[in-house]
């Protein structure tokens, strides 16, 4: 039985049309960080970042999972239904859903998610597909306190004791799209290389390269379809 743990980044949603963070025509050259991706710059102007995020859940709307997300959601099928003698488990960094449109189950989101805002006063997570401004009411108790349920700098990283355990007990961790440069998610791979096999897929080589013992250049939704094949067979 091997055990895989697949970390996707924003690079395995650009083939289907979504900016990553940090490319040429990254999200991160429009928008300062500071400004939207800290809790700093939200208290500052919640309605500028709630704006931002809108448009961001809006704009999944117009996208679909592509060929990468696909693969990786029929490596989850084929460990299911035995046709594949392995484990896979979906770290993404990402907040858009294109992991679970593509039909893979219990996908782990560290950043959060687009499709869910998160109440400040009562804890409650609801899954949102509307706009919300800094007005709109919690649907559990009514307060104007609703945020992103996004995991910005500052802050720590959803399930991290549950990736931790799946790190210790894989056998090959695999980093798709992902420049390599925000931790922890950045640091996953020296986590995993002490007793696994460590494979990056990206179009040019991220800013931890050298600590994985394989890098597959080119688009996600070539290498990432074909390296499913090999691995399931089918
Ligand atoms: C393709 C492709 C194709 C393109 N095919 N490939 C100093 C040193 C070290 C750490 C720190 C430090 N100062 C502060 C920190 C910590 C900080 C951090 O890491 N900062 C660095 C920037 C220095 N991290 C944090 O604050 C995190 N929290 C934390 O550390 O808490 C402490 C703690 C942790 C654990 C336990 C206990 C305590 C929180 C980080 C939150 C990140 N949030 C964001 C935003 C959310 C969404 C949003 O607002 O829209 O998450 S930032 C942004 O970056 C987003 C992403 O998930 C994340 C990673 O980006 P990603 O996915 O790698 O995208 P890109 O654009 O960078 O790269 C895309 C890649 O794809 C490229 O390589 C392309 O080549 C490739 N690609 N097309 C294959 N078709």
């Amino acid at each position: 039985m091997q055990r895989i743990v697949v970390l996707t980044g924003a690079g395995i949603s650009q083939e289907s049309g979504l900016q990553t963070f940090r490319g040429e025509d990254g999200l991160w050259n429009h928008e300062r960080i500071a400004d939207i991706c800290t809790p700093e710059g939200f208290a500052r102007d919640p309605m500028r970042v709630d704006r931002f995020y809108n448009g961001l859940r809006a704009g999944l709307a117009d996208v679909q999972p592509n060929a990468a997300h696909r693969a990786l959601a029929h490596m989850g099928e084929c460990a299911a239904t035995g046709r594949w003698d392995g484990e896979i488990l979906i770290v993404t960094q990402n907040i858009d859903d294109l992991h679970e449109r593509a039909g893979s189950r219990d996908v782990v989101h560290m950043h959060g998610e687009l499709m869910r805002v998160r109440c400040t006063a009562c804890g409650a997570t609801p899954s949102w597909h509307a706009d919300c401004l800094p007005q709109t009411p919690c649907p559990a108790c009514h307060r104007p306190q609703l945020r992103p349920d996004i995991v910005w700098f500052g802050e720590i990283p959803y399930h991290m004791d549950r990736i931790a355990a799946a790190l210790q007990a894989c056998d090959l961790f695999v980093a798709i799209g992902t420049s390599g440069v925000v931790y922890p998610a950045a640091g996953f791979v020296q986590q995993a290389s002490p007793h696994a096999d460590t494979m990056e897929f990206n179009l040019q080589p991220s800013a931890g390269t050298d600590l994985f013992d394989q890098t597959v250049l080119g688009p996600a939704t070539k290498t990432v379809s074909r390296w499913v094949r090999d691995v399931t067979g089918t």
